[in-house]
C-alpha cells in the first residue's frame, strides 16, 4: 500500500492562498513552478534552488513540478524546435541536480485546460467551472470566425451556438473571450484573438497520428536525461478530454494514455491520473485505468465532475458526480507502488468568505480545504476498512 502525500498546488509568491495557509490545510507537499520563467526558457539551477528553500523554510516539501510546459515549436516540430528540446533538457539536468523527482507536464496542442464560464452557479450557493460546448461553439464560429469551424460543430450545436451568439452582449463577449483565451491561471496564455487563430493554424495538417510521431521525437531525447537524474515525467491528459477546434488531441481516452505510455515503454514515462480531467468523458472507466496504468501513475489530481453529455460539464464536489471517488482511491490505496504517491484536491468551488475576494479560478483556499478534508477522510476510511 503506497502512502499517499497530500500535496497542494501552490502559484508562487503571488499566490494568495500563501504557504502558511497551505499547512494548516494539513498539506505537506507543494505542487508549483516558477511561473515567472517565460515558457521555452532554462530553469537555472539557482531560480530553482530558491524557490525550493522557500518553500521548506515554511516547514513543505516541494513535491512536484507543475508544470515545465513544451513549447509550441516541439509540439509542431517547427521553427526552432531542436533548440528548444535542449533547454528542456537542461531545464530536466538542473531539475535533478536540485534533487526534484515528479514532474508534471501536459501535450495539449495551442491551450491547456479550458473551460467556458468560470462562475457557474453551483446549487448550493457557491461557484464552480464548468465547460459548455454550445458556449465553446459560440466563440469558435461567432467570434474567431475560423473558416474551418463550420465543418466541427452539429447542427444541434451549431443553432444553440448562434442562440447563445444573439443574447450575448459586449461584456458577455469580452467575457466569453477572457474566459477561453487568458481566463485560467498556469497556462501563460496572454493571447489576442489573431495570435490565437495563428497559434491554431500552425496545427494545419497535422493529424493525431503525425502528432503523435511530434511528441515521440520529443520523449526520446528528454526520458533519457529524466532517467539519468532520476525524474518521473508524468502527462497530464487532455482537459477537457475531447477534441476542440479541429486540434490534435492524444491523451484523452483510455486507449489514448495506453498508446501515449507505448511511446516510451519505461517507468520513467508515465501519467498523472487526473480524475476530473479523464472523468468528464464518460466512456473512461477510471478504476479500470488505474488497473491498467497504475504501475505508471506518479502524481494523482482527484477531482469530480458532472456531465449531462460528454460535451458540457460542471465541477462537482470533490466526493459527488461522475467519478466514483471511493473506487479510485481504493485502486490507488491497493497499488504496490513503493514509493509514495503524491496527490492533490484538484480545484475546488468558489465558496464561503472566498465569494468575496480575488483569486485563481479553481483554486480557491476554501474549495480545496473542503476537497482535501474530505479526501482525507477517504482514505482514512478505505484504509482501516481493509484492516
Ligand atoms: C488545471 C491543471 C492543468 C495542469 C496542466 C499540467 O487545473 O490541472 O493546468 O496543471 O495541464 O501541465
Amino acid at each position: 500500500m503506497p502512502h499517499l502525500e497530500q500535496t497542494w498546488r501552490w502559484y508562487g509568491p503571488t499566490d494568495p492562498v500563501s504557504l502558511p495557509d497551505i499547512k494548516q490545510a494539513g498539506a505537506t507537499g507543494i505542487v508549483t513552478a516558477l511561473h515567472h520563467i517565460p515558457v521555452g526558457d532554462v530553469w537555472e539551477i539557482g531560480e530553482i534552488e530558491k524557490r525550493k528553500a522557500q518553500i521548506e523554510k515554511a516547514g513543505l516539501r516541494w513535491s512536484v513540478i507543475e508544470s515545465l510546459p513544451l513549447t509550441e515549436n516541439i509540439k509542431t516540430h517547427s521553427g526552432p524546435y531542436e533548440a528548444d528540446i535542449e533547454k528542456y533538457q537542461q531545464s530536466l539536468e538542473n531539475i535533478g541536480t536540485v534533487g526534484l523527482d515528479t514532474l508534471c507536464y501536459n501535450v495539449m496542442p495551442v491551450m491547456d485546460w479550458t473551460r467556458t464560464q468560470l462562475d457557474a452557479s453551483f446549487e448550493d450557493g457557491s461557484t464552480a467551472l464548468k465547460f459548455d460546448m454550445n458556449e465553446f461553439a459560440c466563440f469558435d464560429l461567432h467570434i474567431l470566425k475560423r473558416p474551418e469551424a463550420a465543418a466541427l460543430y452539429t447542427p444541434g450545436i451549431t443553432k444553440k451556438a448562434k442562440e447563445i451568439y444573439d443574447a450575448l452582449d459586449d461584456n458577455g463577449q469580452q467575457l466569453l473571450i477572457q474566459n477561453i483565451v487568458a481566463g485560467l491561471p498556469g497556462t501563460d496564455q496572454h493571447f489576442t484573438l489573431d495570435a490565437f487563430i495563428a497559434a491554431v493554424d500552425r496545427y494545419k495538417g497535422l493529424d493525431k497520428p503525425a502528432y503523435r510521431k511530434n511528441i515521440q521525437y520529443f520523449l526520446d531525447k528528454v526520458i533519457p536525461v529524466a532517467k539519468k537524474q532520476g525524474i518521473k515525467m508524468a502527462v497530464h491528459p487532455d482537459d477537457p478530454p475531447f477534441d476542440i477546434l479541429g486540434l490534435p488531441r492524444i491523451v484523452s481516452t483510455a486507449d489514448d494514455v495506453g498508446k501515449y505510455l507505448a511511446l516510451y515503454p519505461d517507468p520513467f514515462h508515465g501519467l498523472t491520473f487526473c480524475t476530473g480531467s479523464l472523468g468528464a468523458n464518460l466512456e473512461n472507466d477510471l478504476p479500470q485505468m488505474i488497473d491498467r496504468y497504475g504501475d505508471r501513475i506518479h502524481f494523482v489530481h482527484l477531482r469530480n465532475v458532472r456531465s449531462s453529455d460528454r460535451q458540457v460539464f460542471v465541477e462537482d464536489n470533490h466526493l459527488q458526480g461522475n467519478v466514483d471517488m471511493y473506487e479510485v482511491m481504493r485502486k490507488l490505496i491497493a497499488l504496490d507502488h513503493t514509493a509514495s504517491i503524491p496527490f492533490r484536491p484538484d480545484h475546488g468551488h468558489r465558496m464561503l468568505d472566498d465569494l468575496n475576494k480575488k483569486g485563481n479560478p479553481g483554486y480557491t483556499a476554501i474549495g480545496r480545504l473542503r476537497g482535501l478534508a474530505e479526501l482525507r477522510g477517504l482514505e482514512l476510511g478505505t484504509r482501516r476498512s481493509l484492516g
